[in-house]
């Protein structure tokens, strides 16, 4: 089945959130940012700006009802800045108007006098002054302090990973109008509408059956829709409910830049110790998270770095400790992977340092060291279903890897102005909420008396086709044809106390409470059906949008059936509950079981080098990835395109900056790179490999969403490469991005 959202973006009718016809008298905010990343507020005066014509209110902090407080997992975060400021781009004020223009002159003429404090960027010098968001935390195995005596080889260095913008096509918005009796109504862009309405409740101090929060489509989010898009709303909702008018914002691409968080960037310290058989023996690393000036998911972000800090090997002697550093930037964020590409990173910079003093290709110490089944994690899940050899066997076996090194072995060889590099990735991603308690989810579904139906979930389509999915849950169960379906928009008002859509499990979780309740209508019109015919529902089968007795069709249509189920006065709507079963975590011992099943997979990158310039092209990628029983294929594997770009992206062109002062530098498309389409691969082939797939995956198909970004980080080690065969005397660092300059200098480093 094609994403049903196909026609509708390409012909422009898809309704995204600044598609939605406002009410009359809307009014629109503009927010008044710090101009300082660093400071204490001495004078702030509005006066001028609330006194030009079409102004209707200056917000701040000092206007809010309830707490200044948005912070989602810790209250560190207020919604307009009151004594201090902490990063350039928070929010001070909001300016309400008759249109956008006027307030945004209106924004330039608020005058703010701040008294600069020290600006602090660095994660490791934020760390040593104190300032950390939350206590660190470690993962254990093992005894590491005694396994280093078993090395044959141990090797220590330093691992940088950058920041990386999101870049959601549609930016941040909201739209709040007052609803009726007392209640406020929220069209929010955010992957997490119930957290919208929580903190809008709490900053309103109004009860959360006050406030609606509904979602159509977000054009895009990775992420940055999950904790960041509630700012804005909440202060869309404060303004309606205080002026009571309708009341939009939009933020601007570079507003939206220098306001919201990034990939949170890490810096590292790591020590590896292998026998001369390449058997990882001890890993230990302390990294230090830069999670900018509040909390926002960092601690949730934390706990999937240490997860996932050993990828797809089995160690069995690991420690390793993440340091949460608050710094004086944008708090930064979830982003596509939450904290398990930085930490893989970290363990493949470990391999890499570790392949090139061995004199070995990496692959072969990655190989080595894979997980087997009932390996134990270092946070005591035993591995099940585990298939991460296997993918790797179908790499080498169809892509004839050893046969390619000698290629491009040989390519190098010639000495042209051009190299070539190769790396390997594996893969091995967790799914579920590492927070237990959100991995649950409801759905509402309705059958209407024409045999229509209407469902509503805690699901927000971001472009990723959870929609389509959900469409075909419902088709599979009650074998109807899709077109009979509608998903409705995200709404608190018809599903509460939702997860936001995030950590790869919007199907899974959502399709699960799906299923349960199209499960129960068919059950009761099985009944139905069964009374009408004088025979036992368990004779009864409905397919293809008829019923059959004992395989054999009746007369009676699906919507024959709906019909007399509604005359017969039986309910045709369910709603249902779904929470991942067998799923726990003790924090107290950092061991548990937190995920339902993991995500394998392993790919191959090929880059040519060209060695006068420092450019280079991504020529072939290739991978084999445990897709499980694919629900649908197309959007799959869109996924994975997509999810591997960005990781492409994030290890090689995509390049956060921030001065010393704290100011974005790359706040525009022209400072900041991503990849276009002369960046795509030139080659790119996905094989699936065919399992049966986990039973709490939705009919069994893997989660998609984040695993495929980390095969990307083979493009760093495979410039890497590329760049020792032209300059065998560099010493291969880690840092992130390896920008086409970057790489220039060190092609020539001496
Ligand atoms: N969000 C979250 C996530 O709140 N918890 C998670 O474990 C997670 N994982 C991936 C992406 N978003
Ligand atoms: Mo996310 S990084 O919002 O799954």
């Amino acid at each position: 089945m094609n994403n049903l959202d196909a026609i509708g973006h390409v012909t422009g009718k898809s309704v995204y959130l600044d598609d939605i016809p406002v009410l009359k008298n809307c009014l629109n905010g503009f927010v008044f940012c710090s101009p300082s990343a660093h400071g204490t507020i001495t004078s702030l005066d509005v006066s001028a700006a609330l006194s030009l014509p079409g102004v209707q209110k200056v917000f701040t902090w000092k206007d809010i009802p309830g707490k200044n407080d948005i912070g989602g997992i810790i209250p560190d975060e207020m919604l307009f800045a009151q004594d201090e400021v902490h990063f350039m781009g928070q929010p001070v004020a909001l300016v309400v108007a008759n249109d956008e223009r006027t307030a945004r002159k209106a924004a330039k003429l608020i005058k703010i006098e701040i008294s600069e404090l020290e600006v602090i960027t660095d994660p490791r010098l934020a760390r040593e002054k104190g300032l950390l968001l939350i206590p660190s935390r470690t993962f254990r195995m093992g005894d590491i302090s005694g396994a280093w005596s078993g090395c044959d080889h141990i090797f220590e260095g330093r691992v940088e990973s950058g920041a990386q913008e999101h870049l959601y096509i549609e930016t941040q918005g909201a739209y709040a109008h007052p609803s009726g009796n007392g209640g406020i109504k929220i069209h929010s862009s955010t992957q997490g509408p119930t957290l919208v309405q929580k903190v809008a409740a709490r900053v309103l101090s109004i009860p959360m059956n006050h406030i609606e929060v509904d979602v159509t489509r977000l054009g895009g989010a990775f992420g940055g829709k999950e904790d960041q898009a509630t700012g804005v709303a909440v202060m869309a909702a404060l303004a309606a409910y205080m002026l009571d008018r309708p009341v939009k914002i939009t933020l601007h691409r570079g507003d939206d830049m220098r306001m919201t968080g990034k990939r949170h960037p890490y810096s590292s310290d790591v020590k590896i110790g292998l026998t001369k058989d390449l058997r990882i023996k001890a890993f230990q690393a302390v990294l230090y998270q830069n999670g900018g000036a509040a909390a926002d998911l960092s601690p949730a972000i934390m706990e999937r770095t240490l997860f996932h800090s050993t990828n797809a090997y089995f160690i069995p002697n690991t420690e390793v400790t993440v340091h949460s550093c608050k710094t004086n930037l944008p708090p930064n964020t979830a982003f596509r992977g939450f904290g398990a590409p930085q930490g893989m990173f970290v363990i493949e910079a470990a391999i890499a340092m570790a392949a090139r003093e061995m004199k070995v290709p990496a692959r072969l110490i990655q190989q080595a060291n894979f997980l087997k089944e009932n390996d134990e994690f270092q946070y005591g899940q035993k591995a099940k279903d585990v298939n991460i050899g296997k993918c790797y066997a179908a790499l080498e076996k169809s892509f004839d890897i050893e046969n390619i090194e000698k290629e491009i072995s040989d390519f190098n060889a010639k000495k042209t102005i051009y190299r070539k590099g190769m790396a390997v990735m594996p893969v091995c991603f967790g799914v579920s909420f590492t927070n237990t308690s959100m991995n649950q989810a409801r759905a509402l579904v309705h059958i209407y008396q024409d045999g229509s139906i209407g469902i509503s979930t805690g699901a927000v389509e971001m472009g990723q086709g959870v929609n389509t999915k959900l469409i075909q849950v419902a088709a599979r169960v009650f074998s109807v044809s899709p077109d009979r379906i509608k998903i409705e928009t995200t709404n608190t008002s018809r599903v509460a106390n939702t997860s936001p859509t995030a950590a790869s499990s919007g199907a899974d979780l959502n399709g699960n409470a799906l299923l349960i309740a199209c499960n129960k209508l068919l059950e009761r019109l099985k009944s139905v059906a069964a009374a009408v015919v004088n025979c036992s529902p368990g004779e009864i089968e409905i397919r293809d949008e008829k019923v059959f007795i004992n395989g054999t069709p009746t007369e009676i249509t699906w919507e024959k059936l709906v019909t007399t189920a509604f005359l017969g006065r039986v309910s045709l709507s369910e709603q249902s509950h779904y929470a991942t079963p067998k799923i726990w975590f003790d924090k107290s011992k950092e061991k548990g079981q937190p995920f339902a099943y993991h995500v394998y997979g392993t790919a191959v990158i090929i880059v040519r080098l060209d060695c006068l310039r420092g450019t280079y092209k991504i020529e072939k990628v290739q991978m084999v990835h445990d897709f499980g029983n694919s629900l649908n294929p197309a959007i799959d594997m869109g996924q994975m395109e997509g999810g591997i770009m960005q990781g492409i992206g994030w290890m090689t062109m995509e390049e956060v900056l921030f001065n010393k002062e704290g100011r974005m530098l790359t706040d525009s498309l022209s400072t900041y790179k991503v990849p276009d389409i002369y960046s795509a691969p030139g080659e790119l082939v996905c094989q699936a490999l065919e399992t049966e797939g986990p039973e709490p995956a939705i009919f069994k198909s893997k989660a998609i969403g984040e695993p495929p970004f980390m095969y990307g980080i083979a493009a760093f080690f495979a410039l890497q490469n590329a760049v020792k065969a032209f300059n065998p005397e560099w010493e291969p660092d880690f840092d992130t991005p390896l920008t086409p300059e970057k790489i220039l200098m060190r092609l020539y480093a001496r």
